[in-house]
This record gives structure tokens, C-alpha cells and sequence, in this order.
């Protein structure tokens, strides 16, 4: 398969249909992890009385975790589309991105696969920027992140547009590494990481829910760290 045939597949998700084929061994794991429900202590903390959620452990190191492809997209060919329910569509190059204004964000880092990570300083675009530069119309409930090695996550509106949320360029003031989703990835600190796109491309503001590829294959649609709300 060329490039442009592995992107017109990565691309088909668009529509909200076919997701591609990424069958690889920590795929296949965390798919297994849903299948035998794995990481639940059926004592969840939804008023959030401890800052580690039920089932988590705390870890110093950042653990590289996707489908496998880490897609290198050079600064000069980056591009952030924004369609869907919005009164400005937008097409942000590089210099445009950085020309929004800049926010930093201190957040902890919870994985499904039950590592945590506190005090993550980010830097990039908050969601409530974003948002004051595309104006959702009212009717939008849902956002659905697109990705450049063909991954989709959903969160809802409100779960986007809180603050701390960022679409991120900068981590521990050092630009995003290509393995953790650089040069912009989205940062959710209040649901579970596969939320966090990684290496983003392309947003869609929507009326409808479309689950994304982790929703898709046995995980929570919702993802609450503090109600256990791994799988679906
Ligand atoms: N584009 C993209 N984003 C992604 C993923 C992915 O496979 N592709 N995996 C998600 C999952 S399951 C996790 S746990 C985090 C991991 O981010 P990290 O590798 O920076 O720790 O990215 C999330 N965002
Ligand atoms: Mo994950």
C-alpha cells in the first residue's frame, strides 16, 4: 500500500464508518483489558475524595500508548480543520495556530490501562478559545476529534469545553514529542487519556454522538476516571 492508498483508508473514518486495521499485539491487549473488564474496583469515587482514581497507580515515566502508527507531520504541512455545526469554519496553518493565544494548563494524566501521572504542564490553544473562534451553533452536544494515523475519540460538549482542556503543543515547555502526539495534541484531564487525541488534525462539532475507535471495540463512551467508567 502507497501513502496516499494507507491515508484514503486512514481518511474513510470521516464518515463515521470504517475505522482501519490496526491489529497489533498492545491493540490486541487493551482489547482483551475490555473484554475480562480489567482495572475495576467496583468502589468508585465520583465526589473525587482522593486525586488518584479507583484502580490507577501512580508513575514518574510517560508511557507511549496508540495504535501503532506515529505519523511525522512536518510543521509546514500542519493543519487544524474545523467543520461540522459551526458559524466559522477554520483552516489553521502553523503561524496561524500559534497567532491564538496561548494557554498553560498543570493537569495529572489518567490511563485506562491504569497508570496516572500528576503535574502535567501543557501549553497550546484552550478548547474555550477554540470555541469563541468557531462558535458552535446552539444544537452541537458532541465533538469528535480526527487524527493523523486514522484515530477517532468523542468527549461531549461540556466535557470539552471546561478549562484545562488544550489543544496542546507544548509539555514541561518542550514541544510535544512525535511519540506523544506532537506537534498538537488534545488534552482532556478529566477523562480517561484515549480521549486525548493525539497528532490532530481535523475537529467536527456535532449534533449527533459518532463513537470513535476505542468507544467502538468495548470502551466506555464516557470515560470517568473517578466512576470507573472504563468499558462500555
Ligand atoms: N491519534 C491517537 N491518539 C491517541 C491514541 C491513538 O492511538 N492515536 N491513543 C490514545 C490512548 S489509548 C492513550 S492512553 C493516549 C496515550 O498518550 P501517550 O502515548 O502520550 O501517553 O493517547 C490517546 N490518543
Ligand atoms: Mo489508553
Amino acid at each position: 500500500m502507497n501513502n496516499d492508498e494507507r491515508y484514503a483508508r486512514l481518511f474513510a473514518g470521516e464518515d463515521g464508518s470504517v475505522l482501519g486495521d490496526f491489529s497489533n499485539p498492545i491493540v490486541e491487549s487493551k482489547t482483551k483489558r475490555a473484554e475480562t473488564k480489567q482495572g475495576l474496583t467496583g468502589a468508585p469515587d465520583p465526589e473525587r475524595k482522593r486525586r488518584l482514581p479507583p484502580g490507577q497507580r501512580l508513575t514518574k515515566e510517560w508511557p507511549v500508548l496508540d495504535l501503532g502508527q506515529k505519523p511525522l507531520i512536518p510543521l509546514d504541512q500542519w493543519e487544524l480543520t474545523i467543520a461540522g455545526a459551526v458559524e466559522n469554519k477554520i483552516r489553521w496553518d502553523w503561524a496561524t495556530f500559534l497567532e491564538h493565544g496561548q494557554s498553560k494548563s498543570i493537569s495529572d494524566i489518567h490511563c485506562v490501562t491504569q497508570w496516572s501521572r500528576y503535574d502535567n504542564h501543557w501549553q497550546g490553544v484552550s478548547a474555550l478559545d477554540l470555541i469563541k473562534a468557531v462558535k458552535p451553533k446552539p444544537e452541537v452536544r458532541h465533538v469528535i476529534f480526527h487524527s493523523h494515523d486514522g484515530y477517532r475519540t468523542n468527549v461531549r460538549m461540556e466535557q470539552f469545553a471546561r478549562d484545562g482542556v488544550l489543544l496542546a503543543h507544548k509539555w514541561e515547555g518542550e514541544d510535544i514529542p512525535r511519540e506523544h502526539g506532537g506537534p498538537v495534541r488534545i488534552v482532556i484531564p478529566e477523562l480517561y487519556f484515549w480521549k486525548s487525541a493525539k497528532w490532530v488534525r481535523h475537529i467536527v462539532f456535532l449534533e449527533h454522538d459518532a463513537k470513535g475507535y476505542w468507544e467502538a471495540s468495548g470502551y466506555h463512551n464516557n470515560g470517568d476516571p473517578w466512576k470507573e467508567e472504563r468499558y462500555g
